[in-house]
């Protein structure tokens, strides 16, 4: 049955979300809250971390205190949502790292010269990062210093000596911690290993070790694989300045060729929008009836292109599929993470195509072709014509754009804040100090169906910059503090008093956009500088983390860094924890002992608001300044 407006409502706060579900559900595209409404009830034991399968002995469901207290093997409630938390973390800090060991290998293809598809668009970047690394570029060719750096991060995936180079971002007191809990990153692969070997069937049973344990692989991906795919990213395709662009499903034009980019890594998109750039192209599309070619983002690989090229966003992880539903989309191009297989069965319902580049992602029902670092530039092209010729298919009946797009910044790499600052962090400090800016925050992750979609990311980020914090956005939260406006400088209005003034003296909104998922490195970044620069821990600052309406594995390697790096983060979806006492306890509240930070679960965005803003003070007065 149809649903009704309130109804609808209650699904999404974005008008183009809203007017999309009506039209999915007419053109029968079975949307996620179709499914997710398909799925009730879903599991109790699941939800609660208390079902184990990691051996065929199981699977095993866990009632803890009644007879079925013990899996078959004897493994109790504590060690099993142990052991699924840390898996999932394995799996998120997999993903990101994987994603920057391809960042690498193109790095690595461009310093040997065996690719035509890519170069160095920052090479002072890359000198600045390598010297970092230690290594001595003065007399060196842009390439071989490349070379050299690609060989040295290679080794940061594998076996070496040492910690990840990264970690010295952080201050010495935090690092001396880590060493001093055994959960230093070491290699990134062998982290994320060594917790698939721990959770193998009777390795580790005691559930602190493996809390433990999944906090250095997250810091792995932290300041490892993550942080590794930011800096690379820019090295290949240019650090982000502050740059204007447009939000929301009106990005779509109605007389263009639409092509979507939807994933991840900005390798196969930036080679996308190389072809859509192309004059020869575009003539192709005009003399198909069509005015131009228009690319647009959709998730982080959107977010990718939109920090570095201005390349408008369509939306993101929920409304993916209601982009298809506009009719108007002719190509999604997919790399990797995030994308529902549900896309499938909704392109289906128009003459869309979606196309998929990764041998590590491929969907029945897509067509695949293969992207390499030898054969972007010519597969991009093939791409590009595809979507012409499927222009021409276009039902122009059935196509609905369904609201104007908003204007938003973006571009705000940790360097563009500080030549928006004037070149050094001093006047963020001062800000800091005064009390016009009371705190930083990080709002970061997916949508979840289980929540208003998009809600929590703009309430929370409104009642933040209301009170004086600087709210910094990554992957999907930024899309939709993007289309709700406050991603630009006139959105300082909303600031309280202290905010809006640096804003308006820096004509900066009173929220940034800095990036994709892996772009949280950014984060953990600048936090190492300013707490380099106090002489403070971490843990010491007043700032505070969020994931309002995560979903994704990696979201739960982003909190675990987050905290085990010395930030509180406050989640809008409760983990599937709540099994064990002990693994509920220690996550809210022990390990403040342990890292000086801790995770808060609550569903409420005002009253996720009231805790960011609670810490902030408490440290804004543990460091002596004006609360
Ligand atoms: Fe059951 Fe233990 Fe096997 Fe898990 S590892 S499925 S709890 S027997
Ligand atoms: S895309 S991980 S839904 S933020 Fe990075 Fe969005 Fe979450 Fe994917």
């Amino acid at each position: 049955m149809a649903r009704s407006q309130e109804e609808i409502e209650e699904l999404s706060i974005c008008k183009d979300a809203q007017i999309m579900i009506e039209k999915a559900e007419k053109d029968g595209v079975v949307t996620v809250w179709d499914r997710f409404k398909a799925q009730q009830p879903q599991c109790t034991f699941c939800k609660q971390g208390l079902s184990c399968r990691n051996c065929s002995m199981g699977p095993c469901r866990i009632l803890p205190g009644k007879e079925r207290s013990l899996g078959v093997c004897g493994a109790n409630a504590d060690t099993i949502v142990a052991r699924n938390f840390g898996r999932g973390v394995a799996a998120g800090a997999a993903a990101h790292s994987d994603h920057g060991r391809d960042l690498l290998e193109t790095l690595d293809a461009v310093a040997n010269s065996d690719t035509q598809s890519y170069e160095i668009r920052d090479v002072e970047k890359l000198i600045r990062i390598a010297n970092e690394l230690g290594i001595k570029t003065e007399g060196k060719e842009t390439l071989q210093i490349a070379k050299e750096l690609a060989d040295l991060l290679l080794e940061e995936f594998g076996i070496k000596k040492g910690n990840i180079g990264f970690t010295m971002r952080a201050p010495e007191v935090r690092r001396k911690l880590w060493d001093s809990l055994n959960i230093n990153p070491r290699g990134i692969d062998r982290e994320v290993v060594e917790m698939m070997h721990r959770t193998h069937m009777g390795v580790d049973q005691d559930p602190v070790s493996l809390l433990l344990h999944a906090a250095r692989v997250s810091l792995s991906d932290g300041w490892g694989g993550s942080m590794i795919a930011t800096e690379l990213s820019d090295i290949l395709f240019g650090t982000p300045k502050p740059v204007e662009s447009k939000v929301n499903l009106g990005v779509l034009k109605k007389d263009e060729v639409n092509i979507l980019v939807h994933g991840h890594s900005p390798i196969v998109s930036e080679a996308v929008l190389t072809a859509v750039r192309d004059k020869n192209n575009i003539e192709m599309a005009k003399a198909a009836g069509a005015n131009g070619i228009n690319l647009a983002g959709l998730c982080c690989t959107g977010n990718e292109l939109l920090m570095r090229q201005g390349i408008p966003m369509a939306g993101n992880h929920l409304m993916t599929e209601l982009a298809i539903a506009t009719g108007a989309v002719e190509l999604v191009i997919v790399d990797y993470q995030c994308i529902m297989p549900g896309l499938i069965p909704a392109m289906n319902c128009y003459h869309t195509k979606m196309i998929t580049t990764s041998p590590k992602a491929k969907f029945p029902g897509a067509e695949h072709i293969e992207f390499n670092v030898r054969n972007a530039r010519t597969q991009a092209q093939k791409l590009v014509e595809m979507a012409i010729e499927l222009y021409k298919k276009r039902d122009k009946n059935r196509v609905l754009i369904p609201v104007e797009p908003v204007p938003m910044m973006s571009g705000f790499s940790n360097e563009a804040i500080l030549q928006a600052l004037g070149g050094s962090l001093a006047p963020l400090l001062d800000a800091i100090k005064s009390g016009k800016i009371r705190g930083v925050a990080g709002l970061v992750g997916c949508n979840n169906p289980r929540r208003k979609h998009d809600y929590c990311h703009v309430t929370l980020t409104k009642e933040l910059i209301k009170n004086d914090i600087l709210v910094l956005g990554t992957g999907c939260s930024a899309v939709a503090m993007g289309k709700a406006g406050l991603y630009m400088p006139e959105a300082a209005s909303l600031a309280g008093p202290g905010l809006s003034s640096v804003c308006k003296a820096l004509n900066i909104p009173p929220a940034l956009h800095v990036g994709s998922c892996v772009d949280n490195s950014r984060i953990l970044h600048l936090c190492g500088l300013v707490a380099k620069e106090l002489g403070v821990d971490i843990s010491d600052l007043p700032v505070a983390g969020s994931a309002p309406e995560w979903y994704s594995e990696k979201a739960i390697s982003i909190g675990l860094y987050f905290v085990a790096s010395g930030v509180y983060t406050v989640l809008g979806v409760t983990p599937n924890i709540t099994g064990s006492k002990l693994v509920t306890d220690l996550a809210l509240d022990g390990l403040t002992n342990v890292v000086g930070a801790c995770f808060a679960v609550d569903t409420d965005p005002h009253k996720m608001a009231e805790l960011m803003i609670n810490h902030i003070n408490k440290k804004r007065k543990k460091l002596n300044l004006p609360v």
